[in-house]
Formats: structure tokens, C-alpha cells, sequence
């Protein structure tokens, strides 16, 4: 790869120079296949011009249409199979292009490509997604969220797929056809759609306690992001790196975002996902049209055979981690995505992912969970899209030229020429040849043991990572996480299936236990037992690192959406100088009024409110700003919508501003000044004026992002 970004090649991405079929098509663009229909005749998909294209071929103006109109025929045919399945689960995502560029070359540990070089770009398509919902559902229902990376790197493409979380609900494949029916929307009925708060989900998770540890981060802010560009990405499973020499290491896979971990409120959550139920895949595609390109460092935690034999748990299964005291994530490199998708269909719903593909370097390891995957991914495809030739659409083809002995099936496109469709042969000269030690060799891994069916015993402790978890986070945390559990399991209808939950969590922590049959009304049942009566004692029992405080971001107010309420007779001035010094910061201010369109200031400035009070709730902004100015005030009083969401921005925790004369809409909307502890609450700013002073003070307040301290259950206000 040479060092231009992404965006200077693409500068000219309807220029059509037609690239080969196996040319990556993210970076000498999918110019093949892009299609840029300004000043060009309508045809139909034979190239024919299409004269009419309002009106069926008739016998007669009143007569019954032919059949012979082949054009109406082919318009209507087309439609008709416009839809393919959606994807089992992850139905719903959003996705980005960009790259990824190596901090130093790994030469000693792998040699897959993207990591031999410092300052090393390989292109990648990142598609996010939820995992429950369908493709039409919200996003922001509690859930895991998928994280999965395609690296177009010259050795063939290599997948990372996979979550915001780093363990799993299972141990083995055997269990994800049942888990994924218990938490779809129930058969007889179809209902819920995207939410776990169900009586399948939790009747199998109950009777499966390997699922605590992922319970405890699904349950927890995790499963609510505030965003895609601010939530971690693990690969999950242990793989494993190996260098030129045939030597391996064990790896796992860790994403970070710049802009820090963050999640919404569950009230919150829940009314974004009537107000904007694309919430999150808006909010990614703005930020990058705004050029404010998400970015996440990838880290990584390198350990050996040995070191993992001594771990009190198995490194191959997938419901634990590595805490991060055992063995440090070490940054390796940074993941920008700095272009959108130009046809969501084209590339965001037919990218195909699949564990399956890995590169020279990287290989798996025995984790039962992934071989499960190396084969489920490869075989969804063939129904989600067509057939066999998936790998040709542009968007899943890889940079590396694609040359080998497969032909035909449903869609081919490419034309391989010659005789010889087979190998060994003379009479194409051999070719395509082996490639022997520089293709893919598997890591040598020395099997033996008996055919069988069960696990290994370290598999069967199933709390002590749900522990860690849990005592790592701060009390903030951990009360969102007992109401999340009280939530989830006050939909439950069935009351058994309420205790067994809480019986599983009486292992983790009196105190969840407590709090959440406390929220069921119910007494704390006596612990589940335990599949192993002696647990292994665990090497770490609190890890900073598992709350999401641990990662506050980069300490900026970049991309943080902030309202400023205008309404005729505001101080125009004050609405201006905020909005400049925000914009400076890199925020993304809004006016927004009872109505859209002008609006008056108190010195006859015209303003624009882009947005209003009915059609931009003010939970779908990170902080409010109320204005100066008596007229204005006096409108906004009578306007029940602002001073419910003035409420919501307050539960949220948000930051709100108050200049002036708006010092009556805090009374009337009823925000109590203070904290529960008395003291002043730092998120609620009544400023007499605004001044630069009194604008830094919001800024800082904003960087905060909540202030947790003014929260209580249920809420005050
Ligand atoms: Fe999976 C999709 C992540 C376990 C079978 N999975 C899918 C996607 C992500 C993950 C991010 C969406 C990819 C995209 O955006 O197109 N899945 C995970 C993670 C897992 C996991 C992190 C545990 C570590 N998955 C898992 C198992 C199986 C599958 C155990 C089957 C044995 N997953 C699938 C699938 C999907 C899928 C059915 C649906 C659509 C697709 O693959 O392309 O094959």
C-alpha cells in the first residue's frame, strides 16, 4: 500500500476506470460498479432507453395492459425480489470505511500484513451492529453490539468479528441455536422485538450459569452505547499470532475508542428509540460526514502456552476474559473510519463476515465457540446471499487476486479462461501453484485424546469472573446494573424463572442479589449451586479497567450534540458567542425553537432554528442551554414539551445552562439546585451572563459528560 489515505484515493470515486474483478474495492474504488446516473437516459437493464416510464403499454387508453410490456415486466420483476433474508442475528448495523495503521511492525510475533511495518495502512469496511432486533428495529435496545472489521490486506482478507464485550453467553457452538431462539421474539407470538426483557431469554440464561459473566456486561451501560464511535470491540476468543519462524503466541484482541467509553441511561434509551430509532447509525454517519472521524486503538494482550496453563481459568473458553493485571493490553496500532458507505444494500447489508477468514500470521485456537463459527459464518452466506460466489461482490472481494480450480455457481462473474479448471496439471503449466511454506500453513498444534462429548473442568466455575466484574465497578455502575436486572426480570412472567435468576446471582454479590429482589419484591433465594464445589482461586478481584469510568475519552467536547433553546426576544448575542466558542471546540450546537425557522432576537437579529422543541427532543442532545432574554423565557413557560424535556435532561444526569431570565424555567420545570447531599450540583449552571468565563464553565461541565451524582432510584425529578 502506498501512503495516501483512503480519502485521496477515492477523491474521484465516480471516475469508472474499471478495476478487476479481486481488486479491493474500497481502495481503487468499486469504480467497476459505481453508478453515477447524472445526465444520463433511464434505460432498462438491458441498456434499452425507456421512453415512458409513467405509463404501462396499453391496447387502448382504457384497455387491458400487454403482456408483451416487457419494460413494466422487468421494473416489476426487479421489485418484486428486492429483499434478501436478513442476517440471523446482527440483522440491524451500520457500517464504515477506512483504514488501519500500524504503530511499529510485529515482525517477531506475526506475520499477517497488516503489522509488518510502522505507519502501515491496510483498508478496512467496519459494519456495527445490534444483535437481537431486526433489521428494522431501534438501536438503542439493550443488547451486546457487534464490532466486526474486515482488513483487505495483500495476503487475502482477514475478519475480526466481533463484539463490544469481551466473553460470551456460552461456552460451546452446540448451545447458540438454543440461546439465539430463547432471546428472539418469543415464536407463538413474535413479540418482543429487540429487547431480552422476556420470559425465553431468561428461562435458558437461568438454567445456563455459564451466562452469569456475560449477564453482569449486558445488564451493566455496556449494553445501552451512547454511541458506536464510543464503545470498546473485543475479538472474544484467544487466537493465536505466528511469525516467520512457525513460532505462536496466544493474542487477544481489544478495541478503544478516542472519544472514551460512554453509555446512555436506561430512560433515557428508551426514548431515543421512539424519537430516532436510527439514533446510533445517525449518529455515526454524521460524525463522518463532519469529517470527525471515529477512531479506536486496537491493543493487544499477548501471552503464551505456558502462562496460560498456570491461569486459573480457560483461556478457551469464551465466557472469561484475561484480566488486564495478568497480562497488559499493549497498543499496537490506530483504526480510522473516515468514509461512508456510498449504497447501504451494496455494502453495508452484503458484507459478508466470517471468522473463517484469517490471513498468513493468524490462526485460531481449540475454543470450542469459534469452531463453531469458522463454519456457521461461510454457511449463512450461501442463504443470506446466493450462493457459493458471496466472495466477488465488490464490496467482500479481497485486494489479493483471487486464482484457483473453483468455478461456476449461482452469479459468477468472473471469467477464468482456459482448459484447465484443475490441479495437478501440465497442460496450464502447473498454475495456480501451491504456494507451500509462504501461503497459509496451520499452526502445528499437537492433537490427542479420546472422541467425546464435555468440557474441561475450568469451564465448569462460572462466577468468579461475574464477580470481578461486578466488585470492578463504581457504585454508579453497579446500581445501573441492578436496575437493569430488575427491569429485565419484572417482565418475566413466570415467577420461578425470577428466582432462579437471582439464585445464579446470589453467587456473584449479596448486594446485587439483594437489590434486585428487593426491585422483585421478593426475598433473596438461596445461592444456585454451584457446578464445581471448589472453585479455583482467582489471581485478580478488582480490575479498574472493567468500568467504563476507566476510559473517560480524549478530555474534549468533540461531536457532543448541544441544544440552544431560542425563541423570539432571546438575546441573540449570548446564543451567538456560545455557539462560536462551541463550534470552536468541535461540539455540534443546534438552535433549536418552539417551531423551526427565524426567530427574533431582543435586538431585531434574525436567528435560524434548525430544529424544534417537537421534532429534537431534548434527550437526543448531550447538554441544554437555556436563553436570556424576558420575552423568550415568557414563551418557553407556557411550552410543556421544553420543561418536560429540561426533566430529562436533569434525570439524565446531563449538563444544563442557564442564562438569566431562563433562571425561571429550572424553578417551573422543578430542578432541585442542589445534590441529595447538599451540595451545589456542578451540572446545573444558572450564570447570570454569559461571558467567556461562564462559557468555559459550560465547556468544562459538558467534558464531564454526566454528573452521576445528582442520580437516585427512583429518580427525584
Ligand atoms: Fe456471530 C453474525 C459476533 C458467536 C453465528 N456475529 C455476527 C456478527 C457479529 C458476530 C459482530 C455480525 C457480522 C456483520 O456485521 O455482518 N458472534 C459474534 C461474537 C460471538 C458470536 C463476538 C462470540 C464470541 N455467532 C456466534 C456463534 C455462532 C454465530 C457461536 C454460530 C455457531 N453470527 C453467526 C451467524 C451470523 C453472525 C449466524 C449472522 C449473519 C452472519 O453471521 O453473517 O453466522
Amino acid at each position: 500500500m502506498g501512503s495516501s489515505t483512503l480519502t485521496e484515493r477515492n477523491a474521484n470515486p465516480k471516475a469508472g476506470r474499471g478495476a478487476r474483478i479481486g481488486v479491493n474495492p474500497t481502495v481503487d474504488p468499486l469504480d467497476r460498479v459505481r453508478v453515477d446516473s447524472t445526465g444520463q437516459v433511464l434505460t432498462t437493464n438491458q441498456g434499452v432507453p425507456i421512453a415512458d416510464n409513467q405509463n404501462s403499454l396499453k391496447a387502448g387508453l382504457r384497455g387491458p395492459v400487454l403482456l408483451k410490456d416487457f419494460i413494466l415486466r422487468e421494473k416489476i420483476t426487479h421489485f418484486d425480489h428486492e429483499r434478501i433474508p436478513e442476517r440471523i442475528v446482527h440483522a440491524r448495523g451500520s457500517a464504515a470505511h477506512g483504514f488501519f495503521e500500524c504503530y511499529e511492525p510485529l515482525t517477531d510475533i506475526t506475520i499477517a500484513a497488516p503489522f509488518q511495518a510502522a505507519g502501515k495502512r491496510t483498508p478496512v469496511f467496519v459494519r456495527f451492529s445490534t444483535v437481537a432486533g431486526e433489521r428494522g428495529s431501534k438501536d438503542t435496545a439493550r443488547d451486546a453490539r457487534g464490532f466486526a472489521t474486515k482488513f483487505y490486506t495483500e495476503q487475502g482478507n482477514w475478519d475480526l468479528v466481533g463484539n463490544n464485550i469481551p466473553v460470551f453467553f456460552i461456552q460451546d457452538a452446540m448451545k447458540f441455536p438454543d440461546l439465539v431462539h430463547a432471546v428472539k421474539p418469543e415464536p407463538h407470538h413474535q413479540m418482543p422485538q429487540a429487547a431480552s426483557a422476556h420470559d425465553t431469554f431468561w428461562d435458558f440464561v437461568s438454567l445456563m450459569p455459564e451466562s452469569t459473566h456475560m449477564l453482569m456486561w449486558v445488564m451493566s451501560d455496556r449494553g445501552i452505547p451512547r454511541s458506536y464511535r464510543t464503545m470498546q470491540g473485543f475479538g472474544v476468543h484467544t487466537f493465536r499470532l505466528v511469525n516467520a519462524d512457525g513460532e505462536a503466541v496466544f493474542v487477544k484482541f481489544h478495541w478503544s475508542p478516542v472519544l472514551g467509553t460512554h453509555s446512555l441511561t436506561w430512560d433515557e434509551a428508551v426514548k431515543i428509540s421512539g424519537a430516532d430509532p436510527d439514533y446510533h447509525r445517525r449518529d455515526l454517519w454524521e460524525a463522518i460526514e463532519a469529517g470527525q472521524y471515529p477512531e479506536y486503538e486496537l491493543g493487544l494482550q499477548i501471552f503464551t502456552e505456558e502462562d496460560a496453563a498456570k491461569f486459573s481459568f480457560d483461556v478457551l473458553d469464551a465466557t472469561k476474559i484475561v484480566p488486564e493485571e495478568l497480562v497488559p493490553v499493549r497498543p499496537v496500532g490506530r483504526m480510522v473510519l473516515d468514509r461512508n458507505p456510498d449504497n447501504f444494500f451494496a455494502e453495508t447489508e452484503q458484507v459478508a463476515f466470517c471468522t473463517a477468514h484469517v490471513v498468513p500470521g493468524i490462526d485460531f485456537t481449540n475454543d470450542p465457540l469459534l469452531a463453531g463459527r469458522i463454519h456457521s459464518y461461510v454457511d449463512t452466506q450461501l442463504s443470506r446471499l446466493g450462493g457459493p460466489n458471496f466472495h466477488e461482490i465488490p464490496i467482500n472481494a479481497p485486494i489479493a487476486p483471487v486464482h484457483n480450480n473453483q468455478r461456476d455457481g449461482l452469479h459468477r462473474q468472473a471469467i477464468n479462461r482456459g482448459r484447465v479448471n484443475y490441479e495437478p496439471n501440465s497442460l496450464a503449466g502447473g498454475c495456480p501453484f501451491q504456494a507451500g511454506g509462504a501461503g497459509f500453513v496451520a499452526f502445528p498444534e499437537p492433537v490427542r485424546g479420546n472422541e467425546l462429548r464435555g468440557k474441561p473442568e475450568k469451564f465448569a466455575e462460572h462466577y468468579n469472573q461475574a464477580k470481578l466484574f461486578f466488585d470492578s465497578q463504581t457504585p454508579v455502575e453497579r446500581a445501573h446494573i441492578i436496575g437493569a436486572f430488575r427491569f429485565e426480570l419484572s417482565k418475566v412472567t413466570v415467577p420461578a424463572i425470577r428466582e432462579r435468576t437471582v439464585s445464579m446471582l446470589a453467587n456473584v454479590s449479596r448486594e446485587l442479589a439483594e437489590g434486585v429482589a428487593a426491585g422483585l419484591g421478593m426475598a433473596v433465594p438461596a445461592p444456585m449451586t454451584p457446578a464445581l464445589a471448589r472453585a479455583p482461586k482467582p489471581e485478580v478481584r478488582e480490575s479498574d479497567s472493567l468500568s467504563l469510568f476507566a476510559r473517560p475519552g480524549d478530555g474534549s467536547i468533540r461531536t457532543r450534540k448541544i441544544a440552544l433553546v431560542v425563541a423570539d426576544g432571546v438575546d441573540a448575542a449570548s446564543v451567538a458567542a456560545l455557539q462560536a466558542a462551541l463550534l470552536a471546540q468541535g461540539a455540534v450546537p443546534r438552535l433549536v425553537g418552539p417551531r423551526i425557522g427565524p426567530v427574533r432576537g431582543s435586538d431585531g437579529t434574525m436567528l435560524d432554528a434548525d430544529a424544534s422543541i417537537e421534532n429534537e427532543p431534548a434527550f437526543l442532545f448531550d447538554a441544554m442551554v437555556l436563553p436570556d432574554g424576558d420575552a423568550a423565557v415568557d414563551a418557553l413557560m407556557a411550552n410543556g414539551q421544553l420543561l418536560e424535556g429540561l426533566k430529562d435532561q436533569y434525570r439524565h444526569c446531563k449538563t444544563i445552562l442557564a442564562f438569566g431570565a431562563s433562571q425561571r424555567l429550572v424553578e417551573a420545570a422543578g430542578l432541585p439546585p442542589t445534590l441529595p447531599d447538599g451540595s451545589p450540583d456542578p451540572g446545573l449552571l444558572v450564570e447570570p451572563a454569559s461571558n467567556r468565563a461562564s462559557i468555559a464553565r459550560f465547556i468544562a461541565a459538558v467534558a464531564r459528560h454526566r454528573h452521576w451524582a445528582r442520580e437516585s432510584d427512583p429518580p427525584r425529578v
